[in-house]
């Protein structure tokens, strides 16, 4: 028998087609009453694939009695109710590590844009103000600098990889030091912030790191600072940060994530030291290839085997 795989994501479509080809798929958004839907055929689905910006709460989850596993096409897990699920014994996947170097390299993109004013110089060409003699602000020097990480986790290694070819100082925040890092852990967030000419964030996301970027930390990192966000909107409180920066309290930020996504403070966009990105920090054709392939590579273990091949650990801690 085909396994019945319950689709309430938002995927690739050719993720989507290799889904159908192997399974029997069943798109839920497609439905006209997906409640209805899930009470009627709820029995019998045994797989459900969702996106990690969707995710799977412990109602839908209670709604599908014969579910044995869920595979996420991301790897942020503070939209999935990972106890709902394993609370069950349901099988969660992700896609860890294959999104690493991209979202480095789109942290590293927003640091070095925010620092030496591509988009705002960009602009200035396109305006033709150029010839016209407009004045150009000076941008800030990145090599050599001081890059604070909040959060060195599989991502947050890969950006201080990263900066260490600009042979900037690194200094990172993580409730645990990490023992292999050769980087100098800072158990103080605000110390850090203080210290730090570049704060990148790179935790997380979930109740455990809301608003863990404050004002406070914000006016610890200064005038001259400058804040990266590719974690979730929800680690910064964005009010504050939005005041920081029309207040000059911080020197300028490059944020891939928000608070109410698709929605972006239209506050925002009158900031020319501000450099925004529609959470695309994953989103090559490489890198989403090999999320969709790491998808569909858990589901097929799964069946065959009972285990994912990337499952999220059972004592993860999402808050
Ligand atoms: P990871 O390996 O689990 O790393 C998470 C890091 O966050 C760890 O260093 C963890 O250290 C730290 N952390 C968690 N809670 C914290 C707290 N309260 N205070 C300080 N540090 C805390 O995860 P990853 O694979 O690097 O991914 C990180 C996050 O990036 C994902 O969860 C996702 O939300 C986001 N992401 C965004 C994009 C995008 O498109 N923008 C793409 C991929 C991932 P401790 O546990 O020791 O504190
Ligand atoms: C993707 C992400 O944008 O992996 C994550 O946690 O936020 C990003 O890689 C997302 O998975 C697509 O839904």
């Amino acid at each position: 028998m085909v396994p019945r795989v319950l689709n309430v994501g938002r995927l690739p479509q050719p993720l989507i087609d290799r889904l159908q080809a192997d399974f029997r798929l069943e798109t839920l958004a497609a439905q006209p009453d997906p409640r209805g839907y899930l009470d009627t055929h709820g029995r019998g689905i045994e797989a459900m694939v969702t996106s990690a910006a969707v995710g799977v709460d412990a109602a839908l989850i209670d709604a599908l009695p014969d579910l044995r596993v869920i595979c996420s096409f991301g790897v942020g897990l503070d939209r999935i109710d990972v106890e709902a699920a394993h609370r069950r014994g349901i099988e969660v996947g992700y896609t860890p590590d294959v999104l690493n170097d991209c979202v480095a390299d789109h942290a590293m993109a927003l640091l070095l844009d925010v620092a030496r004013q591509v988009s705002r110089a960009d602009r200035y060409v396109r305006r033709g103000h150029w010839p016209q003699g407009l004045a150009f602000p000076l941008g800030r020097k990145v090599s050599g600098a001081r890059l604070g990480i909040v959060g060195l986790g599989r991502i947050g290694r890969t950006i201080a990889r990263r900066a260490e070819g600009f042979e900037m100082e690194v200094r990172y925040h993580s409730r645990r030091s990490v023992p292999d890092a050769r980087w100098a852990h800072e158990p103080d967030l605000l110390e850090l912030a203080r210290w730090a000419d570049f704060l990148v964030v790179i935790t997380s996301g979930g109740p455990a790191t809301r608003h863990l970027i404050d004002g406070e930390v914000l006016d610890a990192l200064g005038p001259k600072g400058c804040l990266v966000n590719v974690a979730r909107g929800s680690v910064i409180d964005e009010e504050a940060l939005v005041l920081a920066l029309e207040q000059g309290r911080i020197g300028g930020a490059g944020l891939d994530v928000y608070t109410d996504e698709p929605h972006v403070p239209a506050r925002l966009f009158e900031l020319d030291n501000v450099v925004l990105t529609p959470h695309i920090a994953s989103a090559t054709e490489q890198t989403r290839q090999a999320m969709a392939d790491l998808v569909l590579e858990n589901l097929r273990s799964f069946f065959t085997t009972g285990r994912v091949v990337a499952p999220v650990p059972k004592a993860v801690i999402t808050a």
